[in-house]
């Protein structure tokens, strides 16, 4: 079994201990903040299978509210929340539009295809950015031996495409022609709070013409746990026979959804520091002969990077990096990623910096 692609591909044996580590494999990586940790040890609980954990309760209320949808779903993770809301959409030998580098085909264990018994539809575009012009090419004829589209999913920010957000108007001319054609879209929105502090907007107001959302509590929000999946009351009704057949049914999940609720709603407000550091790794990096980044187009708090140029692929680099304590990894042989998040400060952005000048040797080490 292979290490995934955007982990560093270093031996266990010869990786920094992580608390010394400038970690930035990816915001998942963050530790919860006392807080949480209190939160959590102090969380009034109950059996969240018969719907009685208050504190989720709670939780799945105050998503509804923010995102401004008539229910919520708590979810383990977002692979589970992306999982339930394709199979509530789709139904077997359907086919689902989506971008090409999307996180639900390529990172998910081909549930699509066990679950939901539906295959993708990948098309190619320009920063992971969809537009409807390419979409409605895609959609199925109405022909009996063709498998018929059964749903449009979306990423925002995009994961792999390096942080990139969806312009407002390109995401609404997308819903609305899907509606008019009369599919459903979904949204995978693992870090759609970094997606409305780049554009300045509410996550209510993305998620608005979107029939479901999934969101991540575990990324940007550094919640140690937890995804929520958002839609119509009925939409979310079916969700639950499916996150219990996935086995999801978590119990006391009261004790993570406490540290949630703290990441909803006191974490959003800190996201623009890792925005304005995944941009100073930009800029930094834009400077150092062998790396190919465009800065200005690093939108959120991922950034990703071409190294060819340094006549190293990226499991080798990968490695000297991890060699001088900082932890990222490749997303194919050619490209790393860079993903900036609560425990990492402006000064772990100029130290990397200086390590990636050394290791690319236009720094003395
Ligand atoms: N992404 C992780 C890895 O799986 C790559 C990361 O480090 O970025 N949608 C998107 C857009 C994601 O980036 C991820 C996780 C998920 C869904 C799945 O979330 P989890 O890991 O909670 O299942």
């Amino acid at each position: 079994m292979t290490t995934p692609a955007i982990e560093p591909e270093v031996a266990s044996a010869d990786k920094p201990s992580t608390k010394r580590a400038i970690d930035l494999r990816s915001d998942t990586v963050t530790q919860p903040t006392p807080e949480m940790r209190r939160a959590m040890a102090e969380a009034e609980v109950g059996d969240d299978v018969y719907r009685e954990d208050p504190t989720v309760n709670r939780l799945e209320q105050r998503a509804a509210q923010i995102f401004e949808k008539e229910a919520a779903l708590f979810v383990p993770t977002g692979t589970m929340g992306n999982q339930i809301s394709i199979r509530v959409h789709t139904h077997h030998g359907q086919e689902i539009i989506c971008e090409e580098r999307a996180h639900f085909i390529n990172l998910e264990s081909a549930t699509v295809a066990a679950f939901s018994g539906c295959q993708p539809r990948p098309i190619y575009a320009e920063d992971g950015i969809l537009r409807w012009e390419q979409i409605k090419k895609k959609i199925a004829p109405p022909a009996y031996y063709r498998a018929q589209t059964g749903l449009i999913a979306l990423e925002n920010t995009g994961s792999l495409a390096g942080g990139t957000v969806y312009p407002q108007s390109v995401a609404d001319e997308i819903c609305d022609g899907a509606h008019d054609a009369g599919l459903p879209v979904h949204l995978d929105g693992a870090r759609i709070f970094n997606a409305a502090t780049a554009l300045g907007t509410s996550v209510a107001q993305i998620a608005r013409k979107f029939d479901s959302v999934m969101f991540c509590l575990s990324k940007g929000l550094a919640a140690p746990v937890g995804s929520m999946v958002l839609g119509s009351k009925k939409f979310i009704e079916k969700a639950l026979v499916f996150r219990k057949a996935l086995g999801g049914g978590m119990r006391q999940s009261g004790i993570l959804a406490a540290a949630g609720l703290i990441a909803l709603e006191k974490m959003p407000a800190r996201l623009k520091e890792d925005h304005d550091n995944a941009r100073l790794l930009a800029e930094g990096l834009a400077q150092i002969p062998g790396i190919k980044i465009d800065a200005k187009k690093v939108a959120s708090n991922i950034l990703v990077f071409d190294v060819t140029g340094t006549g190293m692929n990226t499991t080798e680099f990968s490695r000297k990096l991890a060699e001088k304590s900082v932890l990222a990894g490749g997303i194919d042989a050619q490209q790393m990623r860079f993903v900036t998040h609560l425990d990492i400060s402006r000064a772990d952005c100029l130290k990397t910096l200086e390590v990636v000048r050394t290791i690319c040797g236009s720094e003395r080490s």
